[in-house]
């Protein structure tokens, strides 16, 4: 027997789209006959690049898309093959957008229905030597979908859409935040990879560390076409190990035990240690037969159910957590960079934790790897959302399959710390009126509940598995009860004042958040004509239940009642980073009781006014920097009555409290110093003395206080009563490399200074925003740009705003 090492050839060249079946599809289209494809990719992108489709993501374009999901597309590609000596070539398929039908040479070689798996077709015995055509035909989704509900019968879900009734990613039928563009294609790489004798199929490594070791089983599959003796290698920090895989046999575990490995550490804890884990397949003379090699991490992972809190490496964290979707509707258009470009937002505004929404996908492995290399944790949905799923074949089968398939593709990373059954699923079953809905019919809970949890168990038995989020911990608890488990809070937002969310003593806040409209660059990117709040351009960019008008009454007496579009838009988005901030000052205030917060959302897939920290063309909203601020490792704030001091870092925070009470002008009306010393990873809240705790006049006094290097200020009324002066400040612009430095001296207080460069060049950008300074105060912000930009308008209205300024 003669084994080779797998060649692989990739099929990335020569595609051509077509529609299938012509029914609904407008004639440019038909007459355009074959257009070029790119895979990885998808229709929408394919049509987009040769020009038969308007840009789905601008104006209201999208409503004149909806026959893209509706119609039958066949993807082909010729290519030439020539015999390389293997025994088998295999065409493999990473994945697959959604309902398929693969055919080489005119034979069919399989049908697929799961965007969420990759598929190999043993393709040996129909290439030939020469011109070979593959063709991947792709049917309506939604046709599909709708099939399977008429045979299965309805489940209720937040959304009309038939999403629960396919695997594909839920949102691209459309969410409150996302556009319905139901898209089809071959979404991941397709190659055609030979190999003879046997291959390496399969590679799982569990890992543990035990007693300063660290332990690692590798789980081996291997696939074969003889039954000669072959033999495993796995190397990893030192420690190597050879196990056979005798005659007959298709599995292997090769055990390695490494001395005192550096741990893997979250951010802000440790540094990330990783380790290259090689694993080598080798035939009886020694010959290599395939090799898989993957960065994996020691440590180890804990949840503690009803404080759900995670303990990494022994040591409890308190997770600054952001939700993630993903990050384009057409997921093949997300690289590694953007990945990177997105992650490095994260880890700037202070998060340690990724949330992947159960909405979307299993990510990719460029993902993963950045996660790993960057300490960011990441807690992972089983893909179920917002709806009563059904478990009869063949969702039963594909849902496990895919479960094996990504749990075994996941585990070798050490920034995955749980897995979680669904997203609000649970909760919809319990509070939502599903159960007269479904008669009796299935929900998922067997997938929740029993499945999931046995797959997680068998497959990856180290980390942590969660029912559901929001989940209390047991069947007999509501799901959304905040005092155990986890909580998402959406009565603010939805119906309540930002305040309420100080009437929660949570554990662990999963979802909370509010919306503001994306950066003035993107939506003047997304939408032509006026820019105006009701303009139905810009209302097409809002998917939520009556957003706009829950983004005018979040307003509440927080701020003025915005009378203009800049306005507006100025007004909201401060509004929802305030939202933001005063929930989770109070939530870290609450640590150890509560243990963690994730933000909902960081990221947008398309230019919309969502809950996101960064919008859909990746610009920061005043979200982010004030995200940056709450989620500092020390956070100083003035709460109601109370200063919290929370230290999330390994050292004590010492030091005299200052805190100042001010008139308006800036005059200091009383002081006082309280010694504070918040032990390391702690929240301490220390009562305002009655000299600064209580003002004289609250429409014109301010709190300052410090700590070492922080500051934070708060106000006695809100800002709609509070007298304050019109602003008055001297703005300079000096150029400087890569831009501009704008400082401002005020001349009377500043409430929350922020600049908008991208009002004048899309590409700009700057360096801190949200900013409130007394009389005779400066700040000073770095302004990215490769553009000369006008001084004036630089440090002029509406790039230059502050809640107090004079109007125009
Ligand atoms: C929760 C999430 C998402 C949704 C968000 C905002 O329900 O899980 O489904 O986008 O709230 O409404």
């Amino acid at each position: 027997m003669t084994v080779y090492h797998p060649l692989y050839h990739p099929l990335s060249d020569g595609w051509t789209l077509r529609p299938a079946v012509p029914a609904v599809v407008p004639s440019a289209v038909l007459d355009a006959g074959a257009v070029p494809a790119t895979v990885p990719g998808c229709v929408h992108t394919d049509l987009l690049a040769a020009g038969l489709i308007d840009d789905p993501y601008l104006d209201d374009n999208e409503n004149r898309l909806g026959w893209i999901g509706d119609t039958a597309w066949t993807y082909a590609t010729a290519f030439t093959w020539t015999p390389d000596g293997h025994e088998r070539t295999d065409l493999v398929c990473e994945g697959l957008d959604t309902v398929a039908t693969v055919t080489l040479n005119g034979v069919r070689l399989g049908r697929t229905a799961n965007q969420h798996r990759s598929y190999r077709f043993p393709a040996r015995h129909l290439l030939r030597e020469g011109d070979n055509t593959l063709e991947i035909r792709f049917d309506p989704a939604p046709a599909y979908a709708e099939a399977w509900r008429a045979a299965l019968g309805e489940r209720p879900g937040a959304y009309a859409a038939p999403y629960p009734f396919v695997r594909k990613a839920a949102c691209n039928f459309g969410w409150d935040w996302g556009p319905a563009l139901v898209t089809a294609g071959l979404w991941r790489p397709a190659g055609l990879e030979s190999w003879s004798g046997a291959r390496l199929a399969e590679v799982r490594p569990v890992v543990r560390v035990e007693g300063g070791r660290g332990e690692v089983e590798v789980h081996v599959r291997v696939e074969r076409t003889s039954e000669e003796p072959l033999a495993v290698t796995a190397e990893v920090a030192g420690a190597s190990v050879e196990v056979p895989v005798p005659a007959g046999r298709r599995r292997a575990v090769a055990r390695l035990s490494a001395d005192d490995p550096a741990l893997w550490w979250p951010r802000g804890y440790g540094a990330p240690h990783r380790h290259d884990l090689t694993v080598r397949l080798r035939d009886a003379r020694g010959r290599a037969a395939g090799e898989w090699r993957r960065k994996i991490g020691f440590r180890t992972v804990e949840l503690e159910p009803e404080e759900f809190r995670l303990s990494v490496n022994g040591v409890p964290v308190f997770v600054r957590g952001v939700n993630w979707i993903p990050d384009d509707c057409f997921p093949a258009r997300v690289t590694r960079d953007r990945l990177a470009a997105r992650f490095a937002q994260a880890t700037g505004a202070g998060v340690n934790l990724l949330r992947v929404w159960g909405g979307g996908l299993y990510e990719s492995e460029d993902f993963y790897d950045l996660a790993d290399e960057l300490g960011l944790m990441v807690w992972q949905d089983f893909p179920f959302a917002c709806a009563a799923y059904p478990e009869e074949e063949p969702f039963r089968t594909e849902v496990e399959a895919e479960a094996r398939e990504n749990v075994t593709r996941l585990a070798p990373h050490p920034s995955l710390v749980l897995w979680c059954g669904n997203n609000e699923n649970l909760e919809g079953h319990a509070d939502w009126g599903w159960p007269e809905r479904l008669e009796g019919r299935t929900w998922g809970a067997g997938f929740y509940h029993d499945l999931l949890p046995s797959i997680v168990a068998e497959l990856d038995p180290t980390r942590p598995y969660w029912p559901g989020s929001p989940y209390s911990g047991s069947p007999e608890l509501p799901p959304n009860d905040p005092a155990s488990g986890t909580v998402h809070i959406w009565d603010v937002w939805n119906r309540e004042d930002y305040t309420r969310y100080a009437a929660y003593t949570p554990r662990f806040v999963a979802e909370f958040g509010f919306q503001g409209p994306a950066a003035y660059a993107t939506m003047r990117r997304a939408v032509s004509g006026e820019l105006a709040r009701d303009a139905p351009l810009v209302l097409h960019h809002q998917k939520a239940d009556d957003g706009d008008g829950k983004l005018l009454r979040g307003l509440g007496d927080h701020l003025p009642r915005p009378a203009t579009f800049d306005d507006w838009h100025w007004l909201t988005q401060l509004n929802q980073a305030r939202a933001v901030t005063y929930g989770i000052e109070r939530f870290r205030a609450l640590a150890p009781h509560c243990s963690g917060t994730i933000l909902w959302q960081l990221n947008d897939c398309w230019p919309v006014t969502s809950w996101s920290a960064v919008d859909g063309d990746g610009r920061r909203k005043p979200l982010w920097y004030a995200l940056r601020r709450a989620y500092a490792d020390r956070l100083l704030a003035v709460l109601d009555g109370e200063v919290a001091v929370v230290n999330d870092t390994d050292r004590p925070w010492r030091g005299e409290l200052l805190l100042v009470r001010h008139g308006l002008g800036g005059e200091p009306l009383a002081k006082e110093g309280v010694p504070v010393d918040a032990p390391p990873r702690s929240a301490a809240r220390v009562p305002l003395p009655p000299a600064v705790g209580a003002p004289g006049d609250p429409r014109r006094e301010l709190l300052v206080a410090r700590l070492g290097e922080s500051r934070a200020v708060g106000f006695y009324a809100e800002d709609t009563a509070v007298d304050f002066p019109p602003a008055a400040y001297e703005a300079r612009a000096e150029p400087v490399a890569g831009g501009y430095r704008v400082t401002v001296t005020a001349r009377t207080v500043l409430r929350d200074l922020a600049l908008f460069p991208d009002r004048l060049d899309p590409a700009a950008s700057v360096d801190d925003m949200l900013v409130t300074l007394l009389p005779g105060e400066s700040a000073t912000f770095t302004v990215a740009t490769g553009q000369e930009l006008d001084p004036g308008a630089l440090t002029g209205h509406p790039v230059l705003r502050c809640v107090n300024e004079t109007a125009p």
